[in-house]
Parts: structure tokens; C-alpha cells; sequence
């Protein structure tokens, strides 16, 4: 069952970025329950800051699941990142995320790869970054399996990284560096500005089993219908190829955070 969500940031270093709520869980939630979404998916500054009981609890509350957990705030306020120069600095960001996809195990949700996968910075060989980018997808995939989930990779455009910016080619370099325990996350506003054809990507990841994740975004990052992406082909393509998991609004919250939602459940259930 494709399965709606829409997200909170528990990040103030993170205004002005995709995320709909921005006053608390609880007010997520609450909000959240009431257009009927089925998950939320939370931006947390760290790790620490997931309190797992408060979070089972407001998910048993409100009859809720918890969609993904990012791990972006250890690029947005560390400047941490998996590809940078300096090897502490990478090691600091693989035990952020270890931590983040521990806590997200917990509340049955994977941990998203988005701002911390970094990019081939200048002086850096872009072999050298992807062995760097391959370890630590490694790692995470092996964690997150042996905790009985997933770690969702997202390839963002290119205006936030040069490592992978289209859906296929981050597949393969899953596949050919015989990484485990990873899916893709596909975010239709990265995939607007990169793609060729957003069906024939989707189509692709769906039949490799690789798609995992949806941030559910018109071309403009605003709620799906206030852009003009075409959603009726690509929503027909994810129910067609059997699609299991959630669609997810990593929006802008405009022209507020309430009525970003309601355009969004709204178009959810006109579509799927
Ligand atoms: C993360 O999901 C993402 O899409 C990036 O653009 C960071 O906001
Ligand atoms: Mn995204």
C-alpha cells in the first residue's frame, strides 16, 4: 500500500528548507492525524534529540507511523559530510548517522542519506570520494539490517552535490559495489530538475526492487499540485509497479505549514 507523510523539523538552523511543521512532534502529529496522513517524517537536529518512548507513544496515540528519519542537520549545523577531506571529520559523520539510524530503528523508520553524502570536493579524486561514499553506505546498510530495517539513499541535483544526481546511476553504484541493506530515495523535485524521464527512473528503480522512498514535492518544491509536474503519470507508474512505501512531503511550507498539508493530503487522495 502506498502510504502518505509529511514532514517536521526539529532544526530552527534548518528554516527555510522542505519541511511543513516546525513547532515540536506534537503539534506534527496532532496536526498531522487530523487530515488523516498515515506517518510523519522528522528532521532531527541529532540522534539524542529522538526520544524513542515520546515518539511510540505519539505514534500509538494518533494511530501513526514514523516514515524516515534524515540525518541533513550534521551537514546544516555540523558541516559534517561522508566525502570530506579531512578523515575525522568523515568519521564524524558516519557515527552521526550510525546513531540516527539506531534511534530510527527503534520506531520502525530507516535513516535517510541526503545533505551528509556530501560532494568531491576540490582537491579530492572523484574515485577516492565514492570508495569514501561506498564505505559508509556500506557501513549504514549493515546496520540497519542488523537492526531489521533499511537506510535510504538519496541522489540530490546538482546544485547540492556532483556524486549522483540521477536515480539509475546511484542504483548501479549500488549494485556494482555489492552494497546491502540500502534503497534509493527518490525526490521528485531533485529528480525534476535531473531526469529525462521521471516515469522511465522510477520504472527502472521499482523493477530492480531498489525504490524505498518518495519525497513527494512538485517541480517548484511546493505540495504536489502547486507546481507543474505531472503527477497522474508518475503516481500510476508507482501503484502499477506494486510500490510499498511512502510518499512523503518534503515541501516548502507555503504559502503556510497547514495549508502546504491540506494541498497535499488533498493530492494524495485524488491520485493514489
Ligand atoms: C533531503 O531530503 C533533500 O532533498 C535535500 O535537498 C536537502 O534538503
Ligand atoms: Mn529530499
Amino acid at each position: 500500500m502506498i502510504r502518505s507523510a509529511i514532514t517536521v523539523s526539529l532544526v530552527p538552523e534548518a528554516n527555510g528548507g522542505p519541511f511543513v511543521y516546525w513547532n515540536g512532534l506534537q503539534d506534527a502529529f496532532t496536526r498531522a492525524a487530523k487530515l488523516g496522513f498515515h506517518a510523519i517524517e522528522i528532521f532531527p537536529p541529532d540522534g539524542d534529540a529522538i526520544n524513542t518512548d515520546e515518539v511510540a507513544a505519539l505514534c500509538k496515540v494518533h494511530n501513526m507511523s514514523i516514515a524516515a528519519i534524515g540525518t541533513g542537520a550534521g551537514w546544516v549545523k555540523h558541516k559534517l559530510h561522508l566525502c570530506h577531506p579531512d578523515s575525522e571529520i568523515r568519521i564524524r559523520a558516519r557515527a552521526f548517522i550510525g546513531k540516527i539510524i539506531a534511534r530510527a530503528a527503534k520506531v520502525g523508520a530507516p535513516a535517510i542519506l541526503g545533505s551528509m553524502q556530501g560532494r568531491v570536493e576540490a582537491g579530492v579524486e572523484r574515485s577516492q570520494a565514492l570508495e569514501w561514499l561506498a564505505e559508509a553506505l556500506l557501513e549504514a546498510g549493515n546496520t540497519a539490517t542488523a537492526l531489521g530495517t533499511h537506510f535510504l539513499y538519496e541522489p540530490l541535483n546538482r546544485y547540492e552535490t556532483n556524486l549522483f544526481n540521477r536515480q539509475t546511476d546511484a542504483a548501479s553504484f549500488i549494485q556494482s559495489r555489492k552494497i546491502r541493506g540500502v534503497k534509493i530515495l527518490a525526490d521528485l523535485f531533485h529528480m525534476n530538475i535531473e531526469e529525462e524521464d521521471i516515469c522511465g527512473a522510477l520504472r527502472s528503480l521499482a523493477s530492480q526492487q531498489v525504490l524505498g522512498h518518495i519525497h513527494f514535492a512538485d517541480s517548484n518544491r511546493r505540495a504536489i499540485g502547486m507546481g507543474h509536474t505531472s503527477i497522474g503519470p508518475i503516481a500510476d507508474l508507482l501503484k502499477e509497479s506494486g510500490y510499498d512505501g511512502y510518499v512523503s512531503a518534503e515541501i516548502l511550507p507555503l504559502p503556510d505549514s497547514d495549508q502546504a498539508a491540506v494541498r497535499t493530503i488533498t493530492s494524495f487522495r485524488d491520485f493514489f
